[in-house]
Order: C-alpha cells, then structure tokens, then sequence
C-alpha cells in the first residue's frame, strides 16, 4: 500500500466542519452522528443526532441543495424521544442510519434508543422526514450500529447490527419478514483483539453501498488505549447475494482522527460515519461523519477507489458465520 493510496480514499471538504451546535435555531449541546439519504428532489437531508444539555439526544433534520452549504434547519426537533410509550428511549435516541426501501416507498430508520437496560435497536418508517411511523426496539439491549439493507435478500429484509456480548463487541446480520420479526441472526464480521486497530470493538458506520462487485460495508473500529479509544474507519466488501459472507477485508484503516475537529471534543479521536450519499456519476460518496462527538464533517471518497484498494489490501477473511444450508 502507498502512503499517497490511503491518503487519498476520503478527502475532507475544505469547509469542515460543515454543522456544528452553533447553527442550531434551537439551544443544542452538540450536533454530531447524522444520517443522510438524497431526498427525490435532490436535496441531501441530514438526521442530525443533537445532544441537549442534560446529555440527553433526539433527531433534527438539515436539508442543503448542494449536500455541503446553505443548510435549512428543522426550526423543532424532528424527532423526538418517547419514553411515555417507548421506555427504552428515556435517556434518548442516537446515530440514526437511513435506507430508502423502494418496496415500501419509505426511508427506514435504524437508531439506538437508550433507556435504563442500555442501547438498543428502533426501527422508525417515514415518507417525508415529518411525521414517523414507530416500530419500537428490534434489537433488544445491547445493540446499537444498525443499517437496513434496501432491499429484500431471499425474500427476507436484512439488518446490520452490533450486539455485545461476552465474546466481543462484533458485527451480526438479522433477517425478518415484516421488519418486526427477526431472527437467522449470523456474526458477520469479528473485532480482531490484539494490537490491531479495530482491536476492542467494531460496528458499521453507514449503511451498506450497493456495487455491482457486493456490498461495499465502511466499519468503525476501535482501538483502546492508555489515553483513550481511537475510532478509524475501515472498508470491507461483503457478497451480493450473501450479505453476512465477507468477500475482502482491508487490514489497515483508511480514514481516522487527524484534524483538530476530529482530535478534540466531548469525545476526542472520533470519526462516526453514519451516512452518506452518491454523487451523480454513481461513484461519488459523499461520507457524512461525527468528529469528536461535537459536530458533522464531510469527506468524498469514490467506489472505483475503494474496490481497487480492497483489490490490492485486502484479504478474504476466515468464514465466522454459519453456512447456509444448500436447497
Ligand atoms: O463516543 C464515540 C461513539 O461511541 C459509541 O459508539 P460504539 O458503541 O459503536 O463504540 C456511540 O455512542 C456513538 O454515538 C459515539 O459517537
């Protein structure tokens, strides 16, 4: 791998960061670990995860023409948490990851929702970022980093997630008819202990990016240290008909914490993509990423890029889930 190949994967926008607490038209701690999707006309809507000054997160919307500038702030939260029916959201609702589900005609959100048992998975269903249709925890406590495939996969939709458990902190797939039954839970991809970077825990970032090779998956990996947890960002490519099966796994991290936005804030040493949009030619994506736990930057990277890295960088990891057995 040359330095300059790495260097080069995700270029940041000259204008990090692009959102921060202070554009906010409402009193808010910090605004950080947005979802984003390219609404119909155009416009690129971000779900913005704002912390409010109890530590407590809910979602508000940003919408810019150009995915970079101008942005039009929901003057209200857009979504809030609701404990009264929704208990598990007491303590608030975190990094909403958005897929647009051409079957239902609805945008899928995947959120943490944080309550006295600890994160857990929510699904919330909308057309238009306005009123929610709620669907309540999916995945129950722990579990956060979750992603809907946009479409079914052998009739069955798919959720990336990241439960812990005693073994680890690691990437699983879940499969359901109704997207409120799930099960055929498989480990995906496995923190890698030792001294690697994505060492002590790994979860998806944004959700899944479908190419016509499989799945491009951006992962967080987490390395902790005397001094505190470094989140780098990783690539892996996982098979189109078989998402839970990794094809390529890249052994360095291809974009971690090197800007002062990035080092420094409630959380140093943190980039937290959770959504990104396509540029027009197919092979743009636009990586919209937490830094520091204090405000969103923006990032451009090229899916010709990244599969040509993985190409050279990568290695097909060891099987870690189950076989599907063969009809
Ligand atoms: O503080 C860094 C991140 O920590 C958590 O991520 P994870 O559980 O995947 O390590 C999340 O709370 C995330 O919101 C936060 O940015």
């Amino acid at each position: 791998m040359t330095k300059q190949a790495y260097e080069t994967l995700f270029v940041r926008h000259a204008s990090n960061p692009i959102l921060s607490a202070k554009d906010w038209p409402y009193p808010a701690h910090t605004v950080f670990n947005a979802g984003a999707t390219r609404l119909q006309d155009g416009t690129t809507l971000l779900l913005c995860r704002v912390e409010d000054r109890r530590g407590h997160s809910h979602f508000c919307a940003a919408r810019s023409v150009n995915g970079i500038d101008a942005w039009v702030i929901d003057e209200q939260p857009t979504l809030l948490p609701d404990p009264e029916y929704f208990p598990e959201e007491l303590w608030g609702i975190e990094d909403p990851r958005i897929t647009f589900v051409e079957e239902l005609g609805k945008y899928v959100i995947a959120y943490t929702a944080f309550g006295k048992s600890g994160p857990g998975v929510a699904l919330a269903l909308t057309t238009d970022f306005r009123t929610f249709e709620r669907y309540g925890v999916v995945m129950q406590p722990d579990d956060k980093d979750a992603a809907l495939l946009p479409r079914r996969i052998d009739g069955n939709f798919a959720l990336l997630h990241r439960p812990i458990h005693d073994t680890g902190a690691h990437i699983w797939i879940s499969f359901s008819p109704d997207l409120h039954n799930w099960g055929n839970h498989k480990l995906v991809l496995q923190a890698r202990r030792g001294s690697w970077w994505d060492a002590n825990k790994i979860g998806l970032s944004p959700p899944l990016i479908e190419t016509p090779r499989g799945w491009l998956m951006l992962y967080h990996g987490v390395r902790n240290t005397a001094s505190g947890s470094l989140y780098r960002l990783g690539v892996a490519l996982m098979a189109l008909d078989q998402p839970d099966v990794c094809i390529l796994r890249g052994d360095s991290w291809i974009f971690g914490p090197e800007e002062p936005y990035e080092k420094f804030g409630d959380v140093g040493n943190v980039a937290f993509p959770c959504g990104y949009t396509l540029g027009a030619d197919g092979d743009t994506i636009f990586m919209y990423y937490g830094a520091a736990d204090s405000c969103i930057a923006l990032a451009t990277g090229s899916i010709r890029q990244l599969l040509s890295w993985l190409d050279t960088n990568g290695t097909a990891p060891e099987r870690v889930g189950s076989i599907r057995p063969t009809a």
